[in-house]
């Protein structure tokens, strides 16, 4: 399988570990819609990462798609989302918070990024961090231990990490440690994990 999409997408990076914590070999092809725009159109007629070409050709996109894929091919008892009850309505709840989050970062950094400084919308960019911090505030509050729904790891922790790790690199979000200690926390001992280690992102 082939995972297009750099790590520096906590989308691609959150299939990227789900990929390695299942045990599928990928290689990885670390492009992205603003340097190589028709390359990833070709996998994704909308140009965005990540997606994921399977082994016969047949590509998968969405980063909640490709989950939902790999962890019906690794069955029930390995699947990082439990298959029923009110234990995978949690895990789907703190996976959307974490998603939810994500894409309002997401929103504040390309009106940071993609704008010239005198266009910058200020109001709509303190909207986005607000909601960053109110959803991130939520999931802090929800950290059982020592994982974020008890003793197993499952996707709203890989999820949840993939989301606080982007936060710390894009500095102007303004999430600290002292912030979010649970989830701080959380992000540090996922860290000393292989599948989290080799998929550190940089800027
Ligand atoms: N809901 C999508 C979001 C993917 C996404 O927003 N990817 C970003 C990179 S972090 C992207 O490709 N942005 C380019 C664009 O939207 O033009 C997913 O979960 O895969």
């Amino acid at each position: 399988m082939i995972l297009i999409g750099r790590y520096l997408s906590p989308y691609t990076r959150r299939v990227a570990i789900t990929l390695k914590l299942l045990g599928f070999p990928f290689e990885n092809n670390p492009i992205n819609a603003w340097q190589n725009l028709e390359d990833v159109r070709r996998a994704n007629p909308v140009g965005r990462i990540p997606a994921l070409v399977l082994d016969d050709g047949e590509v998968l996109f969405d980063s909640s798609a490709i989950i939902d894929y790999l962890d019906e091919v690794a069955g029930p008892d390995r699947a990082l989302t439990p298959p029923s009850g009110s234990e995978r309505r949690n895990v789907l709840r703190l996976t959307a918070a974490a998603l939810g989050v994500m894409d309002k970062a997401a929103a504040a950094r390309y009106e940071l990024v993609m704008r010239p400084e005198e266009t910058r919308h200020e109001p709509w960019l303190a909207h986005n961090l607000g909601q960053v911090h109110s959803g991130l505030a939520w999931i802090d509050g929800q950290v059982r231990g020592p994982w974020m729904t008890g003793e197993e790891m499952t996707q709203a922790d890989v999820t949840v990490v993939v989301l606080y790790d982007f936060l710390r690199l894009f500095e102007a979000s303004g999430v600290t440690a002292e912030a979010v200690p649970a989830v701080a926390d959380l992000a540090r001992r996922a860290g000393e994990i292989p599948a989290f280690a080799q998929t550190r992102p940089t800027i």
